[in-house]
């Protein structure tokens, strides 16, 4: 995974639990003297360690930790790349574009990323169904990027996972329903 993934991950543990508490788990899960640059890529495993060590240090199932990292995360990506996400006018055509634009412009910035595969179709109104596969099976980090994403564009967005590779599915089913928040 991209250090830029392991930022967003670094950012968020210093807001919530502070400096001490993130150089505690980087010593635990990395080799010494870790500084993430976020073009370079890491193990896929060091993440792995250090989201468990976070739901840990903050009593919360991992589930949770996955999908509160990826709300945060598309955040944190916004502000590392506007311009990547000002090119959308709204939640759905975000959402339609992650693979054929998003994930597109991400290989034109990072060398041999390790990118997911999604494939999303409109269903009806207000009604997407996103289709995922990767290895890393990182699905839940997909749910918390869809909410961070719903609440950037001021949506509220009900999320079904109804099929998952963690339960054996060739590639996950998530239905994405979403209606703009009244003003
Ligand atoms: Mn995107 C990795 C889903 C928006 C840039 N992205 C991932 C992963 C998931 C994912 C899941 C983890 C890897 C995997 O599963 O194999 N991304 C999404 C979803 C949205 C999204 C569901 C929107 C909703 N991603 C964005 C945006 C950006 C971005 C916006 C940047 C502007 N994504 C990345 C980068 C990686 C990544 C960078 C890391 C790739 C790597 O480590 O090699
Ligand atoms: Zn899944």
């Amino acid at each position: 995974m991209k250090g830029v993934i392991f930022r967003g991950l670094e950012s968020l543990v210093i807001e919530k639990c502070g400096m001490a508490a993130w150089e505690a788990l980087l010593e635990k899960n990395a080799p010494d003297d870790r500084v993430y640059i976020s073009a370079q890529s890491y193990p896929d495993e060091e993440l792995v360690g250090l989201a468990q060590d976070v739901a840990v240090a903050l009593q919360l199932p991992m589930a949770e930790v996955l999908k509160a990292f990826g709300e945060y995360l598309f955040g944190y990506l916004l502000q590392r790349h506007p311009t990547i996400v000002e090119q959308f006018d709204g939640f759905i055509s975000l959402i339609m574009g992650i693979d054929s634009v998003i994930h597109v412009e991400v290989a034109k910035l990072y060398q041999e990323p390790n990118l997911p595969r999604i494939r999303c179709e409109v269903i009806e109104d207000g009604f997407i169904l996103m289709h995922y596969y990767s290895s890393r099976k990182l699905c839940l980090c997909a749910e918390g990027l869809i909410y961070g994403a719903a609440a950037h564009y001021n949506m509220t967005v009900t999320l079904d996972h109804v099929e998952c590779m963690h339960k054996g599915a060739d590639e996950c089913a998530i239905e994405v329903r979403f209606e703009q928040v009244a003003a």
